[in-house]
């Protein structure tokens, strides 16, 4: 198999990071039965990184095997959840050691400001998998209570082979958000990163073996979504399986479920997440909310808060000022590793033409642009932190998930109006309402139709509290205790003690 060996010799880090590009089956890196490769591009200047390993369904199934067989020998009710846990806190110590390589690869191959991807992105995956590596030997059942000749007990089992698919957008902490819960539960996982953004997941599982998991508990293949993603949805031996994407392919995996052996699924998808802001909150921290709420991470975020809707008393004021941090973070864009960068590129070029895209629908359908709408620059997929006001909720960028810097701002009077406006659309994951009257944050966080609801910030998640979508933002939960439901499943056990025929 090929290595990548990349120098960096930045501000933030200097160093050479090596990976492999191959494919990561049964703890051995090999090339793929087909040997076909994708090209990995830099979102920052266009430009082919490196090429790594195209799986297909031949590989899938060569790692399912394997999963399959670690599960039966080494892993699931054969590893006691103490080992499985310390398995995982050695994965997460090799990682703490490896920090800066794996940030410097994250925002080379994302395009993440430095900073950003050392404190968000590898900083949370880290703690992910030191959260479910705690969770490992707290897994219980109940004893319930029937009659004096019955004895009765639930078990939490493993499934057994989970496959899971990734997005881009946070690539290493979905990857460790899916991974840990279900290895700290006792299932082998096949997982696929996306094939825009695999180097994190490659170093990740360069990391595996000298943790010491017995091969065939994590495999990880890279590919396309319509190859090695359809086999995994599809496959016959995958007893689970997690996905986290667009809401089109999520009916996909669904489907690819009901037709073949009703594997249970886990979807995290899309959402087109209200920001509300009421007269009576502290504005100027409502206005950097907002702003990150929409703007980080380039605005590709599920949870994003891109329709911010403002009442009409702060309106005006609330308008101006956020336009303004707009237009400064605008000039904060730049190359990820210079200091001082803020604002890094779209992902990539199917994303930065799919936001342009909706830019381009909001003007023509009569939304007005109070900053950016522009690409930034000649070179990569810049676009510039954009706010536009007049929008009307029939609009396509109003509908649809635009997945970029792009803010809708809006007006309304009463909190009734407001939470109608808010519900008016098929997703569901978030909600940030900034008020300082902590009754009125409350009751609206109630009635939002949403699987998270921010008073007062936003898209402050933790490991620990539970996340998913409400309507058609997903089906199921990830994080948390959630999660440990969500990678088990129940079994009652009925002893006779004394009930005689
Ligand atoms: O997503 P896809 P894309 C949203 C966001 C974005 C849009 C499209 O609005 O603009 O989706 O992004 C794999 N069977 N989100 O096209 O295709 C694919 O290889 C199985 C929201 O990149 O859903 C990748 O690994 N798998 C979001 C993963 O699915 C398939 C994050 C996601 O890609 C497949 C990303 C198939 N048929 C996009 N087709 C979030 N919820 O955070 C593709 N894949």
């Amino acid at each position: 198999t090929a290595l990548f060996v990349h120098k960096f010799d930045t501000p933030f880090y200097k160093g050479t990071v090596t990976i492999n590009t191959g494919l990561f089956i049964n703890g051995c890196w090999v090339d793929p039965v087909d040997k076909a490769t994708i090209d990995i591009v830099n979102p920052t200047t266009g430009k082919v990184i490196t090429s790594v390993a195209a799986g297909s369904s031949k590989d899938v199934d060569i790692a399912v095997e394997a999963a399959k067989k670690a599960f039966k020998t080494t892993w699931g009710l054969k590893c006691p959840g103490n080992i499985r846990g310390k398995l995982l806190s050695k994965l997460a110590e090799l990682m703490e050691a490896q920090r800066d390589e794996f940030v410097s690869l994250e925002a080379l191959d994302v395009g993440k400001p430095w900073h950003k991807a050392n404190t968000k992105d590898v900083e949370i995956s880290i703690m992910n998998i030191r959260y479910f590596a705690g969770w490992a030997d707290k897994i219980h059942g109940q004893t319930i209570e029937t009659n004096e000749n019955k004895l009765a007990y639930t078990r939490h089992e493993p499934y057994g082979v989970v496959g899971q698919i990734i997005p881009w957008n946070f690539p290493l902490m979905m990857l460790t958000m899916k991974c840990a819960p279900a290895l700290a539960t006792g299932n082998v996982i096949v997982l696929k990163p996306s094939e825009i953004t695999p180097l994190t997941a490659l170093k990740f599982a360069g990391l595996v073996n000298e943790a010491g998991f017995p091969p065939g508990v994590i495999n990880i293949i890279n590919g396309y979504g319509n190859t090695v993603g359809e086999a995994i949805s599809h496959h016959p031996l995958i007893d689970k399986i997690s996905f986290t994407g667009s809401t089109l392919v999520g009916r996909k995996i669904l489907k690819a479920s009901a037709e073949s052996n009703l594997k249970d699924v886990t979807l995290e998808l899309g959402g087109k997440s209200p920001t509300i802001i009421f007269d009576d909150a502290d504005l100027d921290q409502a206005i950097k909310w907002a702003a990150q709420g929409i703007f980080g991470n380039m605005g590709q975020i599920c949870m994003a808060g891109s329709r911010i809707y403002v009442q009409e008393g702060i309106y005006e004021e609330f308008l101006a000022r956020f336009t303004e941090v707009a237009e400064v973070l605008g000039t904060a864009a730049g190359d990820p590793f210079a200091p001082g960068t803020e604002h890094g590129p779209q992902a990539s070029q199917i994303q930065f033409d799919r936001v342009m895209a909706y830019i381009d629908s909001g003007k023509k359908d009569g939304a007005k642009v109070q900053v950016g709408g522009e690409r930034h620059g000649q070179e990569g997929y810049f676009i510039q932190p954009t706010v536009f006001t007049d929008c009307k909720p029939e609009m396509k960028m109003m509908k649809e998930e635009i997945f970029g810097p792009v803010a809708a701002v809006g007006k309304f009077k009463t909190e009734e109006e407001v939470i109608d406006i808010a519900n008016a659309t098929m997703y569901g994951l978030g909600c940030n309402i900034f008020t300082e009257n902590i009754s009125r944050g409350l009751r609206v966080a109630h009635q939002l139709e949403a699987g998270s609801a921010w008073v007062n910030f936003a898209q402050v998640a933790s490991c620990a509290v539970p996340f998913g979508g409400y309507k058609q933002s997903g089906i199921g939960r990830e994080l948390g205790q959630n999660a440990i439901d969500t990678y088990t499943q129940v079994k009652g056990v009925h002893v006779n003690i004394g009930l005689k025929l």
